[in-house]
């Protein structure tokens, strides 16, 4: 493992590369977490293990305001994701080992996943988004997230539920994003999980981008919340059996 920082116009971005035993030149993707996330959850370092285990290294990043990196988690925004992302995929573009690359993350960190792949096209041999909270600009118009209740049209300074905080601008980021145009841009291939008992991001959003990707593979992971406390073994195979298939 080789842990290290990643420039996003100033902003340094905590990064830790896992490359499988003895690998030479070869498949590399980018892994990112969920909002409150960080790259040492236990689902992350499975899906992390699973790529590895299957011959593709491992680029764990933690966007602004989240682990190691740069930035205070109450000023985050899907923009500053957005633009830390992007820095990225410019990085990963420019080590010699990668051949193909893949984008991979959970929660936000999967809206983020649809949103690059809807900007980067032509950058990834395939895009996985785990549990992807693409609801999130449609409940930040709506007034209301993760619990937490304002007025869409008049947002409020700061918006919170006692575990966590973000700056109004958050939402005013997040309203202004349409996740439909980027998943129309995306003509790759698409893998996406969702347990059907997801307590924070319906399990319906997962069906529902399988459906609207022309070339999405998905897997429910039955009984399962939305961090796979339960079937997490089912998860690291889904995903095994996914790059099975692309090799
Ligand atoms: C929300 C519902 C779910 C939300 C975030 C999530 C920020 C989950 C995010 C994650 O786990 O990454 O309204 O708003």
């Amino acid at each position: 493992m080789k842990e290290f920082y990643i420039d996003s116009d100033g902003t340094r971005l905590h990064a830790k590369l896992d490359r499988p035993e003895g690998a030479e030149k070869g498949p590399l993707c980018i892994l990112i977490h969920g909002f409150t996330g960080h790259m040492e959850e236990d689902h992350i370092i499975a899906a992390q293990k699973a790529m590895n285990d299957m011959g593709i290294s491992v680029l764990r990043v933690e966007m602004y305001g989240h682990g190691g990196s740069d930035g205070e988690f109450k000023n985050h925004t899907l923009y500053k994701w957005v633009t830390n992302a992007l820095s990225v995929v410019k990085y990963a573009k420019t080590l010699d080992f990668v051949t193909d690359l893949y984008l991979c993350g959970h929660s936000q960190g999967g809206l983020l996943t649809m949103l690059i792949g809807g900007m980067c096209p032509d950058d990834f041999k395939a895009i996985l988004p785990l549990s992807p909270a693409w609801m999130i600009p449609e409940v930040a118009r709506k007034g209301s997230i993760l619990g937490a209740d304002f007025d869409p049209k008049h947002i409020p300074e700061t918006v919170g539920s006692g575990d966590w905080e973000i700056s109004g601008d958050y939402v005013r980021v997040a309203q202004t994003i349409h996740v439909e145009d980027e998943i129309e841009r995306y003509e790759g291939r698409v893998f996406i999980v969702h347990g059907d008992e997801d307590e924070a991001v319906p399990y319906e959003y997962g069906v529902k981008a399988s459906k609207l990707y022309k070339n999405a593979k998905f897997v429910t992971i039955h009984g399962d919340d939305h961090c796979y406390t339960r079937h997490l073994d089912e998860v690291v195979e889904a995903i095994k059996e996914f790059f099975r298939e692309e090799a």
